[in-house]
């Protein structure tokens, strides 16, 4: 399936043909070891439908990812005229864009509180793993905070499948690149977390989550 305009009256010249859809087809500027872009891959792969996916060294950041953010990160998301980044807006745009699964609640009320849940992981997760990529002088702190939070939330998944219930949701999503990341960043869990260890073999073990994977992603692991 390609995403965007169909332009059958040009299907007899294939070569025209897959130059247009490559041209209107999303396109992904990705960080190979980075957890946002990994967060934007999940779910392009989970939707199953056409896109590209473009490397991004982290050490040799490309003209286009800094012309296209003005901070200069990835992932970004280019789909003909439309620009986007920070990976969760970009998830919620490729959400509905492509509403089959949908990712988010369709209830404005339980998304409300799916978009809290987001917010929190960053502030609370991600943002400690920030400090440990970039060096903190007290890793060992942010690596406990780490653990106490996905202690926590453990117990939700000592009760339910997901994150949001029996379905896979963007909190699932959200998590995910965390979890993959958890031995190569030294954060060890303890007994008490077994539903939430239990829960990241499940995650890791979807055809959308493996195909995600960069090679490099794929070395953090044992
Ligand atoms: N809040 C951003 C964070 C993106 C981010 O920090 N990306 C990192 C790589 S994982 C990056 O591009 N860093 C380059 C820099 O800070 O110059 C998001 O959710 O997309």
């Amino acid at each position: 399936m390609i995403a965007g305009m169909n332009f059958p009256f040009l299907a007899s010249d294939s070569s025209i043909f897959y130059g247009l859809t490559v041209l209107f087809m999303m396109r992904l500027y990705s960080g190979v070891t980075c957890p946002y872009s990994h967060r934007c891959r999940i779910v392009l792969f989970e939707k199953g439908m056409d896109f590209e996916v473009i490397d991004v060294d982290q050490m040799h950041r490309t003209e286009d990812v800094s012309a296209s953010n003005p901070y200069s990160k990835v992932p970004v998301l280019v789909e003909r005229d439309l620009t986007l980044y920070e990976a969760n807006i970009i998830n919620e745009y490729i959400d509905e864009r492509f509403p089959h699964p949908q990712l988010m609640p369709p209830d404005p009320v339980m998304r409300g509180r799916a978009r809290l849940f987001l917010h929190r992981f960053e502030q609370e997760l991600y943002s400690q793993l920030n400090l440990i990529e970039q060096g903190a002088k007290t890793p060992d702190k942010a690596r406990a905070v780490i653990r106490d939070n996905l202690t926590q939330l453990s117990q939700i998944l000592s009760r339910q499948k997901f994150l949001l219930g029996d379905e896979f949701s963007m909190l699932d999503v959200a998590i995910a690149p965390l979890l993959w990341r958890l031995e190569h960043y030294g954060i060890q869990m303890g007994k008490e977390a077994a539903p939430m260890m239990k829960y990241a073999e499940r995650l890791f073990s979807r055809q959308g989550f493996i195909d995600a994977l960069t090679p490099s992603e794929r070395a953090m692991r044992k």
